[in-house]
């Protein structure tokens, strides 16, 4: 089920961050702000300093029309442990116990939610089950997520990737009818 590929970047792991609808923190921007220390515990024990991106304001990508904006950011590892499936499986888990922990309901594909965490890429590991995939499926397609990693990463090129980030995200935004990310300017608890 998991295998690799090669990984130009060295061992890195990324994690995307989404939100649109309020949550028990608040409304977006209170979710993440909440958010991030417990992530970062979370993800504490696979060793390495994280590189949080900034916060950007993207318009809906698919999805039922009509749903507010998303606040958007990446999170940006060098973890010391290696990549492995079980290891994989366990931080899917642990990221979706956070979800639940900003009441993440799951109605539609896309739908607008409280809170996404979506595990990008571990190193090389490359998965095609029904409960991982990764390299996430799409996400080079994906402005929302581009963005906030070209941010802190311009010249990076991720496993699985051809080019750069910075690369990839003006190739996307040459093509994208929607208007490009916002970066928002750095706040207490979001100082990037
Ligand atoms: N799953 C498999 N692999 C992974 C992985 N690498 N990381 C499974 C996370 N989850 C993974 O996820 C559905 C199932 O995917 C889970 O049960 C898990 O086992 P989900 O979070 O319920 O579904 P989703 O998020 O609706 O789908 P998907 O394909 O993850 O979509 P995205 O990429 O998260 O897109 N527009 C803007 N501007 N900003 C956004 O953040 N997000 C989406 C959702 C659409 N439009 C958006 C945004
Ligand atoms: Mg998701």
């Amino acid at each position: 089920m998991c295998a690799s590929l090669a990984d130009q970047s060295g061992s890195s792991l990324a994690i995307a961050l989404g939100a649109n609808l309020p949550s028990p923190a608040g409304d977006p921007l209170a979710t993440l702000l909440a958010v991030r220390p417990q992530l970062e515990r979370r993800v504490q024990d696979l060793g390495g300093p994280g590189h949080w991106s900034p916060l950007f304001r993207t318009a809906p990508l698919g999805g039922p029309a009509g749903q507010p904006d998303y606040l958007n950011a990446v999170l940006l590892l060098r973890p010391a442990r290696p990549a492995g499936h079980e290891a994989a499986r366990d931080l899917l888990k642990r990221l979706q116990h956070l979800e639940q922990a900003f009441a993440r309901q799951r109605h539609e594909r896309w739908g607008p939610r409280s809170l996404d965490l979506d595990l990008l890429w571990w190193g090389d590991l490359v998965c095609d089950g029904a409960v991982l995939q990764l390299p996430h499926p799409c996400w080079q397609q994906r402005s929302f997520v581009v963005a906030p990693l070209a941010a802190i990463a311009a010249d990076f090129r991720p496993p699985g990737a051809a080019v750069t980030t910075i690369e990839l995200l003006n190739q996307l935004l040459a093509g994208a009818s929607e208007p490009p990310p916002e970066r928002l300017p750095g706040r207490p608890g979001w100082p990037e």
